[in-house]
């Protein structure tokens, strides 16, 4: 490991350091200790202060951290749930893409399956991981889909020729396929012995929107358009109609629009109360057998309504159940919609920060800057922005193309900067970096690259920086306080002051690939404080010293001082971030 530097100094006189940062009467209490009068009104506003709450949100999740599984594509610990004669005719295993140059993809099932994740479950928490989101483990079709347009290596919006192996064609939301459970572990015994064993929960993958392909079939398939019930029971057959042919008088298409929305996907018809039933009731079902939190896909082709139903009826019974959503989108005025109350109060993957977050750490020469006007601290469109899951990447869109150094950067920011980090299995290797849906990025992860990733450097800084904020509540739901974002450089506090917990963390990043030397005063607190990552020798700061510290290139320092804050400029930004976050 390597071992930083720290020093302190008194960088700036009293008065040079007061005249540039704090108004006259606190320059009076900072500076001159003998006044009766500025000691008094200091003690009379630390007291009023020390109970002062500075947080970013009173939602527990807010501690974890999501590692990301494509189920059927991170390892297959089982191979008896395979099926590769699954299909007939119309097989749905292992359905090898190529491209001209040799590459694969694959839209076949691969054989992943919940005892590959238990059997990696110490892994996953020892890289710093508290929650694990898997792909749809629901029922789904046992074959190809003969319907639509054909996939190729490369394609995208076509479904035809793919099997069902990403979970999210349900045929039926109440029971587990085929493909995931194994002898004595089934998804309740599985979600228990994550949480038990490995302190780790699980995230539930909730669909809405849609059922499978259910029309344009040459020859209607089983399974295709039809959904049933707990009891195995059908309740809906497209019955390989255009949505536009169904009859409203008939039972079996009313939990049906007539219009299309994705593909050939059925086009669940919210409007139904029976099928607003058959959903939501599912949804709890599967909090039963121990989901932890939902992902929500597609809520953007979902209107309000529903989810204010859901979101409601969900929280009845599981009052702050947290619940996240893809609204694959840009515009944080649009995506931040579904995080207010009246529209069932859902956080939402931060996808205005994957796209900051991937521009700056594909490229050297980007700028830290670039990722200020994402995170919207006040005066934002989100109900809270702290409460956003962030990540660079997932299934549906290329992989982060960055360098080794690149995606190591973007975990230091990741686990340190506001929100909930959700990383993509195999981006601890960078594997299938740049790479899009059909060109590779949910090729199988597999054992073998789980071995590897055991001692690979993303892995291994990863897992240092995912550790500490683990360890470190003010990494996880402190306020947020930039300090400098510039070039290579970025540094900032997070604070937190609640309930018996009070810490400050300072955040020094580094991306270049020279040490850099940071010179923090700006709202520095007295005290001591302790370097969390390379475990640096610890600082006590007096007022008017700088706190220095020569940080490594593509690497962070975490300086944490514990106890409530002191510094009353500090203490004025955060009551500013504290009421308009
Ligand atoms: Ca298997
Ligand atoms: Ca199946
Ligand atoms: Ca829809």
């Amino acid at each position: 490991m390597m071992k930083q530097k720290l020093l302190a100094r008194p960088s700036l006189s009293c008065f040079t350091f007061t005249a540039m940062t704090m108004a006259l009467t606190l320059a009076l209490t900072a500076c001159t200790h003998t006044s009766h009068t500025a000691s008094v009104d200091s003690a009379k506003q630390s007291a009023k202060l020390s109970t002062a709450q500075y947080y970013g949100t009173n939602n527990p999740f807010v501690k974890e951290a999501v590692y990301f599984v494509m189920t059927d594509r991170f390892v297959d610990g089982d191979a008896s749930n395979n099926y590769p004669e699954q299909g007939g005719n119309l097989p749905s295993f292992d359905l090898p893409l190529y491209a001209e140059n040799g590459d694969t993809a694959n839209v076949g099932y691969l054989g992943g399956d919940l005892k590959g994740v238990l059997d990696n479950a110490q892994y996953i928490s020892n890289m710093g991981f508290t929650a694990v989101w898997l792909t749809p483990i629901v029922e789904n079709p046992d074959q190809q889909f003969s319907g639509g347009e054909a996939i190729a290596y490369g394609g995208a919006f076509k479904d035809g020729g793919k099997s069902a192996y990403h979970g999210y064609w349900a045929s039926n939301f109440y029971k587990i396929d085929e493909h995931y459970p194994s002898e004595n572990l089934d998804y309740k015994t599985y979600t228990n012995k994550m949480r038990d064993q490995f302190g780790i929960k699980t995230v539930f993958d909730v669909v809405a929107n849609h059922g499978s392909p259910s029309f344009s079939m040459p020859v209607e398939q089983n399974q295709f358009g039809k959904l049933y019930d707990l009891n195995g029971r059908l309740v809906a057959d497209h019955q390989n109609l255009a949505p536009e042919k169904l009859d409203p008088n008939n039972p079996l298409h009313q939990f049906y629009h007539t219009s299309p929305d994705i593909m050939q996907l059925s086009n669940l018809n919210e409007d139904n109360p029976q099928l607003r039933d058959y959903l939501i009731n599912s949804y709890l079902y599967w909090i039963e057998q121990g989901a932890d939190a939902f992902r929500i896909d597609t809520i953007k082709h979902v209107p309000h309504h529903f989810w204010q139903e859901m979101a409601a009826r969900v929280r009845a019974q599981y009052p702050d159940f947290f619940m996240f959503a893809e609204s694959f989108d840009y515009n944080a005025n649009f995506i931040a919609q579904h995080t207010l109350a009246k529209n069932g109060g859902i956080s939402v993957l931060d996808f205005p920060g994957q796209k900051a977050i991937t521009s700056v750490f594909e490229t050297p020469d980007s700028d830290y800057a670039s990722l200020l006007s994402y995170l919207h601290l006040t005066h934002g469109p989100y109900a809270n922005p702290y409460e956003l899951t962030t990540f660079y990447d997932n299934h549906d869109m290329p992989r982060m193309n960055a360098s080794d150094s690149g995606f190591i950067d973007a975990n230091n920011w990741l686990f340190t900067s506001r929100g909930i980090p959700v990383v993509y299995q195999g981006s601890e290797i960078g594997f299938m970096r740049g790479k899009a849906e059909h060109q590779g990025n949910r090729n199988y992860l597999g054992q073998e690259n789980i071995e590897i990733a055991k001692s690979h450097p993303i892995q291994q800084q990863l897992s240092a920086i995912a550790n500490i904020r683990k360890n470190v509540p003010a990494l996880q739901n402190g306020l947020q306080v930039n300090l400098e974002f510039k070039g290579d450089h970025a540094a900032f506090y997070r604070v937190i002051q609640k309930g018996d917990i009070a810490q400050t963390a300072l955040v020094l990043l580094n991306k270049s690939d020279k040490s850099h030397r940071f010179e923090i005063t700006q709202y520095l607190d007295k005290g001591t404080w302790t370097e969390m990552r390379f475990e640096q020798q610890a600082q006590t700061i007096t007022t008017g010293d700088a706190l220095l510290a020569d940080v490594a290139g593509h690497s962070v320092n975490v300086w944490v001082k514990e106890g409530a804050v002191v510094n009353e400029a500090l203490k004025n930004e955060l009551s500013k971030l504290m009421a308009f976050k």
